[in-house]
């Protein structure tokens, strides 16, 4: 049995359930009851998500992607030769250590997390920090200009670890919006969404 430890609106969660969904998993979701001693045994950092397999469990969302792709049976979601996995987790470590500071905890948290809550936000330093998040993208746009995803010619772990943050993010206003004025990164997010994990793991 699976059960996926976290929220439905927290694009690391977000990711690993495009994971399940690609690889056909059946799973049930429960809640990550976060800052509490029980959840620091489940997760040391106290975040989400984790991914219980059978009383196994892993956290950090590529980890949960690999293993779910390794442990199941179903389509691949990572490239058959070394180069292309060499490429995907380049471009996950990238999404984690550039792009997901900006991205998440500058932008999209204060938009959409503690606006909802009521939290007065900060204008300009969101601004400031989607404008950090457009400059970490750019790499990825070029990238996305030789190839129809981050590995290859086939959606990978990459691509699912990057797909809720450019998605969220295609909610922001004018140049905020994390695909502004990178054509490639704007196609490649209409191709992954047009997948039907898409719809099915959209936060609701
Ligand atoms: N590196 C982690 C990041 C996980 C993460 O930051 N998750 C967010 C939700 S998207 C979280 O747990 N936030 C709760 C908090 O910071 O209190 C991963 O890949 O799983």
């Amino acid at each position: 049995m699976v059960t996926l430890y976290g929220s439905a609106f927290s694009t690391f969660t977000w990711s690993a359930r495009l994971a399940l969904t690609e690889k056909g998993v059946p799973y049930e979701m429960a809640a990550a009851k976060l800052r509490t001693p029980e959840w620091g045994l489940m997760h040391p950092y106290q975040r989400m998500p984790v991914l219980d397999h059978d009383g196994f469990r892993v956290f950090e969302a590529a980890a949960v992607m690999n293993y779910v792709d390794e442990a199941f049976e179903g389509p691949a979601l990572k490239p058959a030769d070394a180069h292309g996995r060499a490429r995907m987790w380049q471009w996950a470590s990238a999404f984690s250590d550039y792009v997901a500071p900006s991205a998440v905890r500058g932008v999209l948290i204060p938009r959409f997390v503690l606006a909802a809550r009521g939290i007065a936000v900060d204008d300009a330093a969101v601004h400031a920090a989607a404008a950090k998040a457009h400059t970490m993208l750019e790499p990825f746009e070029a990238a996305l200009g030789t190839s129809s995803y981050l590995a290859g010619e086939k959606p990978s772990i990459a691509d699912y670890l990057l797909l809720p943050v450019v998605a969220t993010g295609g909610q922001l206003e004018g140049a905020d919006q994390y695909s502004h004025g990178l054509p490639s990164l704007n196609a490649w997010r209409k191709r992954m969404a047009a997948r039907p994990s898409f719809a099915a793991c959209l936060p609701r």
